[in-house]
């Protein structure tokens, strides 16, 4: 039996996932809240996290980091699709947005640390009040699928998600490539402190990094960033 440790409120549960690694806890150990009050995104952002609505994890890795963002995006995405009617779809958004249309209902945190990594996951579940201030626009299961869901439920699927990717790698990127919408796009990818690139998105990499084709034919390899 995995260790899980159910919390009604921390700053981040990437942040108590940090702290209890640190003290020990062991390979796929995992932390869930019912409140985040400093939830994270990437580069400083910050994470909407109600009370009592939504799904607030992170999950500790010792071993095998390389494809955590990747598998992390899969477990969730098919997560999301688990809960949608049947005309839906859930997508990946390179690298970490699950978008069902335009709206984003879900995004995956990952952070890497000497000994361990971590892989956070948001999913918004039964949230129905989003600020006005996100960068694009946000959904939750219950208001696409029109009801409410057990959190519980959608907790275990995704755990059971991620145990299916980590278990097996070699399929990782075949998998994201086939739900990634961003593949095959003209894009434009900004990171912080550098020129905005644009080009075409024409691949992953074998770590799942995106290969970006710009207007010269030059080929790049974008490790992290942003794509709009
Ligand atoms: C992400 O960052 O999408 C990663 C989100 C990871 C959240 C989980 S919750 C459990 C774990 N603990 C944490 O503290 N974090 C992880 P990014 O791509 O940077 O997107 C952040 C942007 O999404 C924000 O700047 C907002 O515009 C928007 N946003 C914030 N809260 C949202 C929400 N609940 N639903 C949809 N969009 C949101």
């Amino acid at each position: 039996m995995k260790s899980v440790l159910h919390l009604p409120e921390t700053t981040s549960t990437n942040d108590a996932a940090k702290k209890w690694a640190e003290e020990g806890a062991p390979d796929g150990a995992v932390v869930i809240a019912d409140h985040q009050t400093a939830g994270r995104g990437r580069l400083g952002r910050s994470w909407h996290s109600p009370p009592g609505v939504n799904l607030y994890l992170s999950k500790i890795y010792r071993a095998s980091f390389d494809l955590l963002p990747l598998q992390g995006a899969l477990a969730t995405r098919e997560t999301v699709q688990k809960y949608l009617p049947p005309d839906l779809t859930a997508a990946i958004k390179w690298p970490n947005d699950i978008l069902v249309g335009d709206y984003k209902v879900a995004g995956i945190l990952c952070e890497l640390f000497e000994d361990f990594a971590l892989t956070g996951i948001g999913i918004n579940v039964n949230m129905t009040d989003f600020p006005q201030d996100l960068r694009r626009p946000a959904s939750s299961l219950r208001l696409i699928a029109g009801a409410e869901h057990d959190r519980d439920a959608v907790l275990k699927t995704v755990l059971d998600r991620l145990d299916h990717w980590n278990s097996n790698p070699a399929e990782v990127v075949g998998a994201f490539t086939n739900h990634c919408i961003t593949l095959g796009r003209e894009v434009t990818v900004t990171l912080p402190g550098r020129e905005p690139l644009a080009g075409t998105a024409i691949g992953l990499n074998e770590r799942g990094a995106l290969i970006l084709k710009d207007q010269s034919g030059v080929e790049h390899t974008i490790e992290a960033g942003d794509v709009d």
